[in-house]
């Protein structure tokens, strides 16, 4: 135990008599007894808040002086909230009581018949059965609904494995059928049943957010809230009457993504956020800290990032002894226990109980010297007490400036009795038997006969009933069902390309980059009345590289406080850091996860809000998909649209900074993502095609993608669009133009993206000029988009094999042309061979692979073999494999074009 210096005397006289001392160790209790009779009675005269004031000052006063005093991150282990400032629990206790039961029974139910018929297919049981009460009190006062136009209410982030729950309560509600039920988590079938975890993708009218991928709740959660006050003080839409409510398990909370973001929700006073931690103290494996206490942890974060922070440990069982406890006793035994023992005790029985939790102190057996073993056991943790529960959720609510977490004590898999209650193989229980089925049934006093038990029907009670009047009156009440998407997105008039067609004319001879062109349309798109105002640029501390810090002072920087300072730099002229309550920009910070969040707040603004948001989340491309790729999934999951922009991006257009930005995957990567379409634009042009069509699909026609477009920083002079190439520029590939050689020899069509395609318009120059070979030059915007639609004709084709065939967009580009195809690409050589199959006749691919470094962009392209030089050895090589040169002209070039056959394989480099 640290040592504690008290000086007592130093304050008054000057001259200290220190004493050595420990903590907690009384050296002069009349001393303690004089200060404690004074807070005593300025608490009773003057309040709590004095109370507050004057013992601030103290410490104060004591730290200046150099006493260190401990910072007390704790408060003891009991309930924040004490019995006498509980609130009268407002419902009917009896009947909620049995609507959770019956409830607790139905999701049992169809996990275990699930897994009866369909051996491993799945599911849990302990989760829910931990959260019911949690989640029950939640449903009957809290949770409103998404009201008449389904864009209202609060946004609720369940925990995933709980998911049966949140059915049999939907069952209950007659919302699902017993059809769906019976087909939990077989999606497949003509009534399809229903997902195994909250999927907006798979249920879009029912779940809201993706949450099963642990950690990513809670920081989509916080974004979210911070969203909402986003809109209302961008004077978008009045969002003070939704909260965001997140349900965690405690074994989340070692996710880095739950705890990473919560001081931003704090800052930020999001008191329209509360997280529900269950904590059971288990995880999978296991206890979650069976040697420490996880709620004291965990309190002591919270706490310390500024939450208000609600421990709901004991039940109103423990209330009288508490209220006996004058001498500390039992809060102090409550304190040293740690929470592997707290687990034995939820399943070792009443006996086990006294002799090791009160048996410690002869004054705690005493306490409970008259209580049955029976009824030491089923002493209530506070998360199983509806009124403590209760008087935690409105403390939450009504809290002023800050986030509300509320830590709640519960057993994993309570009520399964034997079958798994607090064991630590309960999170996979799956299985129950009839017994077991039969102790449940008893315990919840479900109407389910003896000889019916075995076959757990799904019970749900009369329409009349009074459970059912109630269920349904509490939801009519509070707004109606949830969860509950609104599967119908709202239209927004978007901008033509013939209104953008200035975009379009190149840049008359400047050196422009396509980060900077993209700057420019985006630019304009904000100035645009039709969509200016919906745009939300979101940066992770990047918009210096990307050139876009002129934005600041035009459209401001987001702060829910405005801007309490004179920014350094805002005598400089037009250009400063301007941060305003109705700023446009979310500057992130260095934080690609939150940002990440925010796109994910912004690109669901359709169906949270009912209004089209555009994110525009622009960031280093080396820390996206491969850095936060499962938010990005998780983006792909809830259907939101957006903008995602990779900048500086390409392994050797980047070219100083070295192997960690250089990225020269992030469309191998991005491949995985059905909803995000990829493209590498080399023109401005082709930026302005895709964006512009982007915004048609998903803002003008209800198209659920996320355009993922990689930006350069190399500049080069912007051609004009050539005539006809919009459709092949969103498809995937056009051609670029044609280089006849004077005598040709040999015709072959050379295939670049991005920045290389200059490279490739330098190799067909070389190629006609020394070497007498023709070539098409394709630009090639996205090698994915070509392989997707490539693999849909296939499909319909072999499906189909007695009707004419289906030709894919690859087909009719290269009608007539055969031979050779060469592919540079600034990417790994998987992202353009792709296509192989859908080419008629050979491709051949070069590509980045390998480890990036710092050079010059020339020196790196050789180094790679992707420049033009490399190009004319490749397209050399090839021609002379197929017997169309000799290969003592390959050999030649290799040695004019000054290429050194012996460099080192830049794989391995
Ligand atoms: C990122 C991630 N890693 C692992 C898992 C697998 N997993 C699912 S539930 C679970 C344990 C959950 O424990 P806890 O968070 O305490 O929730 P409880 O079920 O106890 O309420 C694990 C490891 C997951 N879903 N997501
Ligand atoms: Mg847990």
């Amino acid at each position: 135990m640290s040592e504690v210096t008290v000086t007592g005397d130093e304050l008054s006289s000057g001259n200290p008599t220190e004493i050595k001392t420990t903590p907690g160790q009384d050296t002069d209790p009349a001393e303690t007894r004089e200060w404690l009779e004074s807070l005593e009675y300025v608490l009773q005269a003057k309040g709590s808040e004095r109370v507050k004031y004057l013992l601030a000052a103290l410490e104060e006063r004591a730290r200046l002086q150099g006493v260190d005093i401990p910072i007390a991150a704790n408060t003891p282990y009991i309930n924040s909230l004490p019995a006498d400032r509980q609130p009268a629990y407002p419902g009917n206790r009896e009947l909620e009581r049995r609507i959770k039961s019956i409830i607790r029974w139905n999701a049992m139910a169809m996990v275990v018949r699930a897994n009866k018929e369909f051996d491993g297919l799945g599911g849990h049981i302990s989760t829910f059965a931990s959260s019911a009460t949690l989640y029950e009190v939640a449903f009957n006062h809290f949770f409103r609904g998404r009201g008449p136009d389904g864009y209202d209410g609060d946004q609720i982030y369940f925990q995933g494995h709980a998911s049966p729950g949140m059915y049999a309560r939907a069952f209950l509600e007659g919302r699902i059928s017993e059809r769906h039920l019976e087909n939990f988590r077989r999606e497949l079938q003509d009534t399809p049943g229903l997902s195994s975890y909250p999927h907006p993708w798979l249920m879009p009218d029912f779940w809201e957010f993706p949450t099963v991928s642990m950690g990513l709740a809670p920081i989509m959660a916080i974004y979210q809230a911070r969203f909402n006050r986003y809109l209302r003080d961008r004077g978008i839409k009045n969002t003070d009457g939704s909260r965001v409510w997140a349900f965690l398990g405690d074994g989340e909370t070692d996710e880095p993504e739950t705890l990473g973001a919560i001081t931003l929700a704090a800052r930020e006073k999001l008191n329209n956020l509360t997280f529900v931690i269950n904590c059971n103290l288990q995880r999978l494996d296991g206890p979650v800290r069976g040697n420490g206490k996880i709620i004291q942890e965990l309190e002591a974060l919270f706490r310390g990032a500024g939450w208000n922070v609600i421990k709901v440990i004991w039940g109103a069982d423990w209330d009288p002894l508490l209220e006996k406890d004058k001498t500390g006793v039992l809060v102090k035994r409550m304190g040293e226990v740690i929470d592997g023992e707290y687990q034995k005790y939820s399943v070792a029985g009443g006996d086990y109980i006294r002799q090791h939790f009160f048996g410690k102190y002869p004054e705690l057996l005493e306490l409970v010297a008259n209580y049955s073993d029976e009824r030491l056991s089923k002493m209530r943790r506070g998360g199983h007490d509806p009124e403590k529960v209760f008087a935690a959720y409105k403390a939450a609510v009504e809290s002023t400036t800050q986030p509300t977490v509320i830590l709640a004590k519960t057993i994993k898999g309570y009520g399964l009795g034997e079958a798994g209650e607090g064991k630590n193989i309960t999170h996979q229980q799956k299985k129950m038997n009839e017994d077991e089925l039969r102790e449940f049934r008893t315990r919840f006093n479900i109407p389910i006969s003896d000889e019916d038990v075995a076959k757990m029907p799904f019970y749900r009670p009369p329409e009349a009933s009074a459970e059912m009047r109630y269920l349904r009156e509490r939801r009519e009440k509070l707004g109606g069902f949830v969860p509950n998407r609104n599967p119908v997105a709202p239209k927004l008039e978007v901008p033509s390309l013939d209104e953008y067609s200035d975009m379009l004319k190149g840049s008359r001879g400047k050196e422009r980059s396509t980060t900077m062109e993209f700057v420019g349309l985006l630019r304009k798109l904000i100035k645009d009345k039709r969509v200016g105002k919906y745009v939300v640029p979101i940066v992770p501390d990047e918009s210096r590289t990307f050139g876009m810090e002129g934005m600041f002072s035009e459209i401001g920087i987001y702060s829910a406080v405005g801007q309490l300072y004179d920014p350094v730099d805002r005598g400089t002229g037009l250009m400063y850091y301007k941060e305003a309550k109705n700023g446009q920009i979310l500057e992130e910070g260095i934080n690609e996860a939150g940002s990440m969040s925010s796109f994910i707040a912004a690109g669901t603004a359709y169906c949270q809000h009912g209004i089209n948001m555009i994110p525009f989340f622009i960031y280093y491309s080396m820390f996206g998909f491969q850095r936060i790729g499962d938010l990005v999934w998780a983006a792909a999951d809830v259907r939101a649209k957006g903008f995602m922009l990779g900048g500086t991006a390409g392994r050797t257009t980047l070219n100083g900074e070295g192997l960690q930005h250089q990225d020269g995957h992030s469309h191998l990567n991005s491949i995985a993502f059905p909803t995000v379409r990829s493209y590498d634009p080399a023109w401005g042009y082709e930026a302005t095609v895709i964006i512009l069509d982007g915004l048609r699909r998903m803002y003008g026609e209800g198209e659920t993608a996320i355009y993922y477009l990689t930006l350069a920083n190399e500049n080069y002079a912007m051609p004009e669009m050539p005539p006809g190439v919009e459709d092949g520029i969103i498809k995937g590939l056009y051609k670029f133009s044609t280089r006849e050689a004077a005598q040709s020899k040999e015709k072959v069509n050379l295939l670049g993206s991005g920045p290389i395609l200059r490279c490739v318009l330098s190799a067909a120059d070389i190629l006609a000029e020394k070497y007498g070979i023709s070539s098409n030059i394709w630009s090639v915007t996205s090698y994915t988009q070509l392989r997707r639609d490539l693999h849909t004709c296939e499909r319909w084709n072999m499906l189909h094999p007695t009707l004419p065939p289906r030709r894919s967009y690859l087909e009719t580009c290269f009608e007539g042309e055969n031979g050779l195809f060469v592919a540079s690409s600034d990417y790994v050589r998987a992202v353009p061979e792709q296509i192989s199959r859908g080419v008629p006749g050979e491709l051949f691919v070069l590509g980045t692979d390998g480890m990036g470094r710092s050079e010059t962009r020339e020196t790196l392209r050789r180094h790679f073999e992707i420049d033009a030089e490399s190009i004319v050895i490749a397209t050399l090589y090839r021609l002379s494999r197929r017997g169309k040169i000799a290969p003592r002209v390959v050999a030649d070039a290799i040695k004019d074009l000054n290429v050194n056959p012996e460099k080192i394989d830049p794989l391995f480099a």
